[in-house]
């Protein structure tokens, strides 16, 4: 859309365009006039200014780590070597070449997408939030809505709504990441929404090839892949491509490498999505409805951790499906401790809910792995059982069969290792016999139908 009021002399960038659009005039050479003309396409709103404007020193220089204090203790990262970086760094292109050279759709729906943080160092915040509207293109990104749930100071946050497309939500007590994702989500404007974790640096084109999944199904959920930003010195680092998500019966995410099987059946398109049983859960694009169809997220989980379970458990089991884009990069500072603290240790609230929930006689096995779990109060369950009854969700057993199938090996190997386990304590002793156990697992390995 062009604004007509705002035509500029290209050498003097207006701050009030977010995008230009310049035409060249041939003048004859007497004439004192600059040869080329710029209108605004995308103009900012008044009282926001460009990303490029925005004074990163101010902002970030507020809250510098003090010479003696340790870079590490606020957020478990180097927060030192985080400030060090400009908002717009460049980070190298991890995608296949494949990638490079495809052409995305331009008319894809705008997405929203939807930050929340607690405590977040500004550095880190802030890169989050340039490399979104960097590397998208502005069309596709509706808003950024950044939900400070309650962090010390209102300031982190509040600073940034100054720029082109940030809304800021703040909470006024902790709320934890599933209720301000969904806070956040309820107040989105665009179709799809796009979740991102608070340390992110968006890669090229991440948006697109995301959108477009989404756009051709609704019921599809996708995520990039999540490549590495080093948590002592800030380096880029390319993830493998080979990965999936997935988790043993403890429940803990982790990371599989793909079965050489599944990998020779890559090789003639290397760039396909990549079906997954779990995503990690930071970072991924929904459709807004489909969302909402699927019960956002469990609003009694507190905290962190366990969601991520939860909400692929809930996509595959009622009619969606997981899926890592390996055209769509972005890059996470991976901690190897949690900046939060857990209140009542969430952690396994959350898990034990998504067990109770989504995993049927199941979540004996977990139980099994996790003996204490048994003993944590998970509160209410009624509403979540009753969505699932409602949306006529599948069976923990048809998940495990036909979307995890590689979790019951694992099953296999304990067994074959420890051939005195006692099965039916492993399944409360009352559900089911020994037998049943052995004869059921033996069928998710395929071996008898
Ligand atoms: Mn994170």
């Amino acid at each position: 859309m062009l604004h007509l009021s705002a035509v500029h002399n290209e050498k003097k960038k207006p701050i009030s365009c977010l995008t230009l659009h310049c035409v060249k005039y041939i003048f004859p050479a007497s004439v004192d006039v600059d040869s080329t003309l710029c209108a605004c396409d995308v103009c900012v709103s008044p009282g926001k200014v460009r990303w490029q404007d925005f004074d990163q020193d101010l902002y970030v220089g507020a809250t510098v780590v003090r010479p003696g204090q340790d870079p590490y203790a606020r957020n478990k990262f180097n927060q030192v070597e985080s400030d060090k970086l400009r908002m717009d760094r460049a980070v190298p292109d991890t995608r296949h070449d494949h990638c490079r050279h495809k052409q995305w759709k331009t008319d894809l729906p705008p997405s929203s997408v939807v930050i929340t943080f607690h405590n977040e160092a500004r550095s880190a915040l802030l890169r989050t939030v340039v490399s979104v509207l960097k590397k998208s293109p502005l069309h596709l990104v509706k808003e950024i809505i950044l939900v400070d749930d309650y962090s010390d100071n209102p300031e982190d946050g509040a600073l940034l709504g100054k720029i082109e497309k940030i809304r800021v939500l703040r909470n006024d007590r902790r709320e934890g990441l599933m209720r301000s994702r969904v806070r956040g989500a309820d107040a989105a404007t665009a179709p799809v929404l796009t979740f991102l974790d608070s340390h992110c640096e968006c890669n090229d084109h991440w948006l697109e090839p995301l959108l477009e999944r989404v756009a051709e199904d609704k019921s599809r959920v996708v995520s990039p892949i999540i490549d590495v930003i080093n948590m002592d010195n800030f380096q880029y680092v390319g993830a493998s491509a080979d990965l999936k998500g997935g988790f043993d019966w403890n429940l803990v995410f982790k990371w599989d490498y793909m079965t050489l099987e599944q990998r020779r059946a890559r090789q003639g398109n290397p760039i396909a999505p990549i079906k997954t049983p779990m995503i990690a859960g930071g970072l991924f694009v929904m459709d807004k409805e489909y969302f909402e169809k699927l019960g956002k997220y469990d609003m009694m989980m507190d905290v962190w951790g366990g969601e991520n379970l939860e909400i692929s458990f809930r996509v595959w089991q009622c009619e969606g499906s997981l899926e890592i884009i390996p055209c769509s990069r972005v890059g996470h500072v991976f901690r190897k401790q949690h900046p939060y603290t857990f209140p009542g240790g969430s952690g396994t609230v959350n898990t034990r809910r998504a067990a109770e929930v989504w995993m049927d006689e199941y979540k004996n096995f977990y139980y099994a792995a996790v003996p204490s779990a048994r003993n944590v109060p998970y509160g209410n369950i009624q509403s979540r059982l009753e969505m699932k009854k409602r949306l006529a969700c599948k069976p923990f057993k048809w998940y495990l069969e036909n979307v995890y199938p590689e979790l019951s090996i694992l099953v296999k190997l304990d067994f074959r290792d420890a051939p005195n386990i006692r099965w039916s304590n492993l399944f409360g002793g009352q559900i089911y016999s020994a037998e049943y156990c052995i004869n059921s697992h033996i069928r998710h390995l395929g071996l008898v139908s």
